[in-house]
C-alpha cells in the first residue's frame, strides 16, 4: 500500500472546497490517514518550491502558498501518488481535463487548488517537512 502527501491550496479553502476535493479523493477509496489544518511559513514555502526558485512565477506561487490556511493530508491506497496525481489533473488549469480537480475548480497559474506529490519519495521527504514523519502510521 502507497502513501501520498496533498496540500488544499489557500484558494481552495477560501472557496469552501474542502470538503468536496476531500470527498473525491475518499470516494475514489483513497484513505485519509492523517489531516491538518494550518498556514505554510514563507520559509517552508520556500523549501517546498525551491525547484521553482529561479522562475520568474516563484514569488507569486510563495504569494499563494502562504495567503491564508490550507489543509495537508496523508493518503493511502494502491499506487496512490499516481492516482492521486491523476484525479488532481495538470498543473495548468487551463490545460487540466474536465473532472479533475484543477479541471473543475482551477483559476489561473500558481491558483490550481492542490499540490499534490509526484514520487513516493517527494511524499515522504514533503510529510517529513510539514509534518515530522516519513510515513503516517496505520490506525488500525
Ligand atoms: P505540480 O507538480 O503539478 O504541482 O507542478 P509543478 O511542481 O511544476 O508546479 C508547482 C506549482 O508552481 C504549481 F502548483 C503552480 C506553480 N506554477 C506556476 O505558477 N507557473 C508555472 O508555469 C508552473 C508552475
Amino acid at each position: 500500500m502507497e502513501q501520498t502527501f496533498i496540500i488544499i491550496k489557500p484558494e481552495a479553502v477560501k472557496r469552501g472546497l474542502v470538503g468536496e476535493i476531500l470527498h473525491r479523493l475518499e470516494r475514489r477509496g483513497l484513505k485519509i490517514l492523517h489531516l491538518q489544518m494550518t498556514k505554510v511559513s514563507r520559509d517552508l514555502a520556500r523549501e517546498h518550491y525551491k525547484h521553482h526558485a529561479d522562475k520568474p512565477f516563484f514569488p507569486g506561487l510563495l504569494d499563494a502558498i502562504t495567503a491564508g490556511p490550507v489543509v495537508m493530508a496523508v493518503l493511502e491506497g494502491p499506487a496512490a501518488v499516481a492516482v492521486v496525481r491523476n484525479l488532481v489533473g495538470a498543473t495548468d488549469p487551463a490545460k487540466a481535463a474536465p473532472g479533475t480537480i484543477r479541471g473543475d475548480f482551477g483559476e489561473e497559474l500558481p491558483f490550481n487548488m492542490v499540490h499534490a506529490s509526484d514520487s513516493p519519495e517527494t511524499a515522504a521527504e514533503e510529510m517529513e517537512r510539514f509534518f515530522g514523519f516519513r510515513q503516517a502510521p496505520a490506525w488500525d
